[in-house]
Parts: C-alpha cells; structure tokens; sequence
C-alpha cells in the first residue's frame, strides 16, 4: 500500500481508504494503493468483506489530470483496479459521498454494490475535458442502467444527484451513515456470498433505433468538439460487442483522445479556470476577504435584473434600487419572468421560487442601502452618472461597504477618485444575461485594496461565476479581444467575403455563432451602432471599400424594416438578397471587383488579431497570464472551449504563423495592428504563449 491508502478494520470488514486531498484524485500511487490493498483483503482470513471510500471532503473525483500529459510509464491503470475488483473473491462495497466522478465512479462500478450519502452526486464528466470514460464507464453504465440513459449521463457529463442516482439504479441505498451502510451491506453480501458484478449483467433491452437516433444527435451538437461523438460511439460497443472487446477499443479511444489536440486544449481550460480563480502573483494567497452579508444593486434593467437575481440565487439579500415606481414595476416584472420561466420548466420548486424572489427588495432610494455590504451599479454606460451616483453612495454607505460598477469599458479608477475611501472600488463585469452567461470580469483600479481583490474572488464563487482579473483599460481584456475579432470579420467584408460566408468560416472553426448572425438576434440597428464605436480603423489610403458606408446603410435598412442579414425560412437562414445587392452596389461604386476571401483566412486573421490584441494585453499588464484571457473568451464570448481560448489556440496554429498574419495585416490596414512587442519577443526566443503561465 502507498501512503495514500489504508486499510482500516471494522470487525471482519476491510474498510480501504483513499486519501489523497484534495479531491482524492486518482494517480498512479492510488491506483497502485488500492490493488495492494484489495489484495491485503483478499489474502487476509479475518477479513470477509470490503469497503471502498475515501477521507476528507469527497470520494475520488476522477483520474489525476495532471499526470495526463507525461503517464508514468508501467503504472498501473485504472482499468488494473476495476479488474482487481472483477477478479476480488470478497465483496467490495462502494461508500460514495461529495462527488464520485470519472474514474471515481468507475471503480465504484466494479464494486458490487454501492451506497451513497444524501448530498452526495455522482457522474462521467469526462467528455467536458475531451476524454470518454476509459476505464469501463461507457460499458458498466449502460448495463446497470440502460444504454440510452447511460448515453445522456456519459455524453452530457453532468451530475447526477444522489436521488436520481438511486432512481436510475447506479446505486443500490442512500444514506447519512454512508461508510456504516456500506459496512453493514458488505457483512450482509459476505453472509449471503451474492458477488454481482456488473460486467456479467446484460444490457437491458432498449429501442436500437432511439439510441442511434441519439446519438446522431449528440454528434451534431457537439459543433466540432470529437469527444461526444467518441463516447456515444464507445457506449454502442456496449451493445454489440462482447464486454472485454468494448473495454480494449475503450482504452485506444480514450488514449487517442488524450492525446489529442482537443483533450489538451480543454485539460487547459480546466486549469487555468482554477488558475484564474486564485489571487494574483504579488498578493498574499492567504488575504481574507471581507465578510458580505448583505448587497444592493442599482439599476433594474437587463443587466442590474440578472445580477440581483445571480445574488439571490447565491442565498444572499439583495436590494435594488431603481429611480422610480415605474422603473422599479419593470425591473421586477424581469425578474419574476426568468423566475418563472424556471419554476415553469421544473427547474425551481415552489417553495425555491418564493425563497429566491423573497430575497430581493427594491427601492427607489439610495439611502436604502446604507447597511450593505457590497453596491454594484448597472445604470447607463455614462461616466458622469456613475460618477454622480458613486458621490451619492459615498455619502450613503458604509465607509467600508464594497462599490462596484457593472461598466464594461468606463476608467473604473474616475469612479474611485470621487468617493470617499477608494481603496473598496473596482469593477464587476457582468455578462449578459447575467445570470446566465459564467464569466465575470473583476476589474482592479490601482489603488484596490488586496482584500478587496480577495473579497471579489469569494463573491465570485459564491454566486458560482468564472473570476478574471484585469486592469483597468478600455474595454478589459474580454472587449478589447472581442472588438479585434469584431473588426477583423468586417475587413473581411471589404476584402469580398459577404457575411454568411464569415459566419460559415467561423462556424466550422467552432463558434457557435457567426458574428453576423449574433447581430441579426440583436438586431442590424443595434449592431450598427455598435460598429459605430467600433468604426474600422484601416488605413484610408488602402484599397478597400469604406465598409462603415453599407454597414450603415444596412443599419438604416434594418431599422425601417426590422430585418436583419438573413431570411429565416424551416429554420434555415439563408442571405437576405437585400444584403448582397447592397454590398455589390457600394463596390461597383467604387469600382472594385469583389475576390472570394477562402476561409482559412478569415479564421486566421479572425485568431491572429486576438492573439496579438492579447499579448499586447499581457505586455500592459492587464492580464496576469495567457490562460485568464483563454478563460475570459470562452466562458464571456462564445469561443469554442475545445481550442483551449485565442492564445492557446495561437501557440497551436504557432506563434510565426501568427506573428507573419499580424504584419500582413498591419501593412494592410495600419494603426491598431501593430505586432505586439510581447509576440515579435516569443517568436526570437522560440517560445510560446503557454510559457508565461503559471
Ligand atoms: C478521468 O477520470 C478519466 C477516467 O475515465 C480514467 C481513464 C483511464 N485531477 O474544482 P476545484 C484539483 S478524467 C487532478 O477548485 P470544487 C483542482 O485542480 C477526470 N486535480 O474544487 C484544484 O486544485 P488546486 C474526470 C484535480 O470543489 C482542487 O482539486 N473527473 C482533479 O469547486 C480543487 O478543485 C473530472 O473531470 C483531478 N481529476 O470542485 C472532475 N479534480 O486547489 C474534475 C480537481 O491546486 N473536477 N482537481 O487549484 C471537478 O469537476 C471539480 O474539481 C470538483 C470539485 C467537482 C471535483
């Protein structure tokens, strides 16, 4: 046995204990701890049973993910474990608490039974970090409860309830004592000498054409990422392969995957999501943060709306204030209609429905306030209001109460320097719905206090968003990336591509959404004034067709008709004839022949432009680490995760390539491209993005 496993005794029971904290993850040295001690239990005559659990905050949460990139040669695997399991003359009870997950939950499906703890949940995510589950998951599952279900639960990667886990099968008890039952079980079992092993049970009848119509379906949503797909294909095994054939094609599917471009670029998601998520190099790890018990937010439009109700979820009060009745009658009629939209969808109970709108107050006056702990503003995007308003709050709250703004480009350090004790302002970057979207920008002026910072972060987690950390600049690091991926969609406009075409570029790179689409759900009239602030900046001695001149005329087209770029028709959006006619009639204007822009280079310049944006970024110190501006795009902008987020998507195309597309670029179009000092640097020294994380 390894230091990371014991084996304690109840009487004649074995009772193998993990403990390898935090979330006792399964690594070689488990792995190999557990078979020494299944084979201590099985060679020990006092011992006539076993248990199977772990110490600490929860049972094993999955294989160890950072021994992924570099296995240790000849250790054992995780499928070693189950087959010592398959192969144990006793039997071995599972005592499942906090979350059994991945690998965690596939040795438990090796035991012969399993018991859980009431809060606890249990689950197969590992499609979320581009893997399947390797070592059994997708051919126990289906036989212990059913193909189509266990395709839903290996597919969608979720977690599954202790009360949904007993109702489905995968355990066989829940209880508080969940070590004792499995004790008591496992006694039981030894008595009765009944070993079920899940490999020996048959799959359970099912409709052949309802699981593949499934499963097509997984394929198609997947949008580019390989793992669904893998899995649901591994899960089919289960039904027309004998169980030891599925479990080698299994374990080549899940080594493929592993290492692959996807697993790798998500494995790094996963990491720098935590990475993110800590207090920056230069501040003390173990700053506390200040206690928040009570909060306000002022302004109950779409954003201030989400972010009471993103608090009120998190159990904490809120109350928010509006200028008046009326505005204070619109706000809450926004936010009863997401509350009941989820009770209506089963996704709240009654009596959560009242709690969540019972925590939320509202007010039409600041001096409500005056006892929070925490204000953030979502008024209008003007400084001389917010800074009217953050005077007003100064004189209202506590002088140690937190102030923060929802703004998503304003100098948030103005803000600090009208209130009285700036060092509790800063800016939380909600995105909208806010109580949707995960990521929030916590943006740090100069003069924040570190427990301020920290106080941010525990919010953060508390309401369940993704943390990042910037500095204050225009735009942070989220817009600022996204108004360079923005304008390099509209060059490509001007270069000859029309806008479906840079839709179906970036759709098939990834996006879930081409940008000319997003901004036919928003609408042409606001997306045109958008592009206003964002007009293009490309050099006017430059060939190309003034694009701003049809965009707004598209605008205005959009305005009286209310059309967008596209027809919608079953479903189908086709290109509004409308568009093209505009956009060849502003060339031929000028006289230039329209080329076709291949996609390949949309998607390039689309990548090259964030890249170089973001190491701009990073030179300016705005962002800490490559890894917070991948989180940053993929959890607030749509990014497909599977490219692991723009620099590590760079650091995959290579850094010269990059750096060759931004000099074209910037020859082409001027101020704004300029190579990134940061990235020409990289380039000469031969490194790469990944190399500044930490
Ligand atoms: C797998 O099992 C493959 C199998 O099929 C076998 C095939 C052969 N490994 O998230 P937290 C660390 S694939 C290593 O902040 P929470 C994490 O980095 C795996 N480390 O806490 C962090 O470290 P640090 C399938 C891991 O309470 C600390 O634990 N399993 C692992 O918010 C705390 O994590 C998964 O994908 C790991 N597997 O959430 C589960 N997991 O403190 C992935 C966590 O240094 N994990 N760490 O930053 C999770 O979903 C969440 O971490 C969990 C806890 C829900 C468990």
């Amino acid at each position: 046995m390894t230091d990371l496993v014991r084996l304690e005794r109840n009487e004649d029971i074995g009772v193998i204990v993990i403990d390898h904290p935090p979330v006792n993850a399964l690594s070689s040295a488990v792995r190999q701890g557990v078979i020494d001690a299944l084979e201590t239990l099985a060679n020990d005559l006092t011992l006539k049973a076993g248990v199977l659990t772990c110490a600490t905050r929860t049972f094993v949460a999955g294989a160890d993910i950072r021994e992924f990139d570099n296995p240790p040669p000849g250790a054992k695997t995780t499928n070693d474990v189950c087959r010592a399991l398959d192969q144990s003359p006793k039997p071995v009870v599972a005592a499942l608490f906090g979350t059994a997950l991945g690998g965690g939950l596939e040795i438990a499906l090796a035991c012969h039974a399993r018991v859980i703890s009431p809060d606890g949940a249990v689950g197969l995510p590992e499609v979320k970090i581009g893997l399947l589950p390797g070592a059994g998951g997708t051919q126990r599952l289906p036989r212990l409860i059913g193909a189509l279900h266990a395709l839903d639960i290996i597919t969608s990667g979720r977690h599954v309830p202790a009360a949904e886990a007993l109702k489905l099968g995968i355990v066989d008890e829940i209880g508080t004592d969940h070590r004792g039952l499995a004790i008591n079980r496992a006694r039981a079992m030894a008595q009765t000498g009944e070993m079920p092993r899940v490999r020996d049970l048959a799959v359970p009848e099912m409709d052949r054409a309802a699981f593949d119509k499934a499963a097509d379906a997984i394929r198609k949503k997947a949008r580019g990422a390989v793992a669904p797909g893998e899995a649901a294909a591994s899960v089919a095994r289960a039904l027309d392969v004998p169980f030891d054939d599925a479990i080698l094609a299994e374990s080549a599917a899940f080594h493929a995957l592993r290492t692959g471009p996807q697993s790798k670029a998500l494995r790094h998601i996963f990491m720098a999501e935590r990475a993110a998520g800590k207090l920056p190099p230069g501040i003390a790890a173990d700053t506390q943060p200040w206690t928040i018990r009570s909060t306000g937010v002022i302004g109950g439009g779409t954003m201030g709306a989400g972010i009471a109700i993103c608090i009120a979820d998190s159990g904490l009060p809120v109350t928010l204030v509006e200028v008046s009745d009326a505005a204070v009658e619109g706000a809450r009629g926004r936010i009863a209609a997401v509350y009941d939209r989820q009770l209506k969808q089963g996704r709240l109970s009654e009596a959560e429905h009242a709690h969540r709108l019972s925590r939320i107050d509202f007010a039409t006056d600041v001096k409500a306030l005056a006892d929070a702990d925490l204000v953030i503003e979502a008024i209008i995007e003007n400084l001389e209001a917010k800074q009217d308003l953050f005077r007003r709050l100064s004189a209202v709250v506590r002088r140690d109460a937190v102030l923060a703004s929802n703004t998503s480009y304003l100098n948030i350090e103005l803000l600090a320097d009208v209130v009285d004790n700036p060092e509790r302002v800063l800016g939380l970057h909600f995105f909208s719905p806010a109580h949707v979207m995960r990521l929030l920008e916590i943006v740090r002026p100069k003069r924040l206090a570190a427990a301020g910072l920290a106080t941010a972060l525990a919010l953060a987690k508390r309401i369940r968003k993704q943390p990042v950390i910037a500095g204050v600049c225009d735009g942070f690091i989220g817009n600022r990336l996204f108004a360079h991926w923005r304008l390099q969609t509209d060059f490509a406009l001007e270069d000859g591509a029309l806008p479906h075409e840079v839709d179906a570029a970036l759709e098939a790179w990834g996006l879930a959404m081409g940008p000319f689409a997003v901004g036919d759900l928003s609408g042409l009239d606001i997306g045109w004034s958008n592009r206003k602030r964002l007009a293009p900046t490309r050099n006017p001695a430059a060939r190309y067709v003034p694009i701003a001149d049809w965009i707004c005329e598209l605008g205005r087209y959009g305005q009286k008709t209310g059309a967008g770029w596209y027809l919608h028709k079953d479903g189908k959006r086709e290109i509004d004839p409308v568009v093209t006619a505009l956009v060849e009639k502003a060339s031929a204007a000028r006289g230039i022949t329209r080329k076709p822009v291949s996609a390949e280079r949309i998607q390039l310049r689309v990548l090259a432009a964030m890249a170089n944006e973001g190491a701009k970024i990073l030179g300016e110190g705005i962002a800490s680490r490559p890894s917070d501006i991948d989180v940053t795009l993929v959890h607030g902008y749509g990014f497909p995760a599977w490219r692991g987020g723009p620099m590590h998507a760079a650091d995959a195309v290579g850094l010269e390539t990059i750096l060759a597309a931004v000099r074209d670029m910037y020859a082409e179009s001027g101020p704004g491209l300029e190579p990134a000092p940061l990235l020409e640097q990289l380039v000469a020294t031969g490194q790469n993005f990944a190399s500044l994380n930490r």
